[in-house]
């Protein structure tokens, strides 16, 4: 692919982490770096491991294939490799592939002189995946806990682990992950509409015409101020976006580690707290 003429200009040297100039080189549009390489490397043997594994049978249904951790009596130790070792590498392996990407993230953000807003936010991710597959299979004594990497066998995993506490809905970190899922989904189809709507001209017979020119945040702010007396404004938006995802991820997490870690019956139950309150004698 051809250099794009204003993409010389950002190529510049230095900003690494690790392996000073050595790495620091372009493939053609991608930035390579130290972890690019790493990031490679992980990402192909996670993926060859996770191809053995379906190898070893008894499937090749994509929907089906299914790579399960060690059982539950292996702890947390180290398992045979076709026995939940290959969950063990492969773990490493996607730990591995994700850290080094964020801190391609990171290089690339030194280079450019920019804030590392987009590496933190994927750190929040990779840290939902680590709660899953790390921190609560270490809380709760056992590799076993991890989730199966496989289409449906992860949804059976969701489902069961759902049951277990009767009825995950009443978890209430589960409630203000879910309400952050959904205001997030509201905010950027709020933001996309507004963007949207000042940059396309209409010609339907209101006070646009297919001729105006692309309308200015000002418009934008107008908009909110007459619907509903407010704007958040335009760099406002942004922050309320990144807030309201990295939360949605965040919560996510604490509602699974304090499953099993920290409660272990059923999350109604839990409400009866408020039934326990002394108030009430
Ligand atoms: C908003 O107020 C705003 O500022 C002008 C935007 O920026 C372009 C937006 O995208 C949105 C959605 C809003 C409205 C949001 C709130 C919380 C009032």
């Amino acid at each position: 692919m051809a250099l794009l003429s204003f993409e010389r200009k950002y190529r510049v040297r230095g900003g690494t982490l690790i392996g000073g100039d050595l790495f620091d080189f372009w493939v053609g549009p991608f930035y390579v770096g130290f972890f690019g390489l790493t990031a490679a490397f992980f990402a192909v043997v996670g993926t060859a491991l996770i191809l053995y594994g379906a190898a070893l049978g008894p499937t090749w249904n994509i929907w089906r294939i299914s790579i399960a951790p060690p059982d539950l009596s292996y702890g947390l130790g180290l398992a045979p490799l076709k026995d939940g070792g290959l969950w063990q590498i492969i773990t490493i392996c996607a730990i591995g592939a994700f850290v080094s990407w964020a801190l391609r993230e990171v290089e690339i953000c030194r280079k450019l002189g920019i804030g590392y807003h987009v590496p933190f936010a994927f750190g929040v991710a990779i840290f939902a995946y680590v709660t899953l597959v790390v921190i609560r299979p270490v809380l709760l004594g056992a590799w076993g806990h991890g989730f199966p990497y496989g289409i449906f066998s992860h949804l059976d995993w969701v489902s069961n682990v759902g049951y277990q506490y009767l009825h995950f809905h009443y978890n209430p970190a589960h409630m203000l992950a879910v309400s952050l899922f959904f205001t997030t989904t509201l905010a950027l189809s709020l933001h996309g509409g507004l963007i949207l709507s000042a940059a396309n001209p209409g010609g339907d017979g209101s006070l646009r015409n297919k001729q105006d020119v692309v309308k200015t945040p000002e418009y934008e702010d107008t908009f909110f101020r007459d619907i509903i007396g407010y704007s958040v404004g335009t760099l406002g938006i942004h922050r309320l976006g990144l807030v309201l995802a990295l939360n949605a991820g965040f919560w996510s997490a604490v509602c699974i580690v304090i499953s099993g870690p920290l409660w272990n019956k059923g999350w109604p139950q839990w409400w009866n707290w408020w039934l326990d309150l002394p108030i009430w004698s």
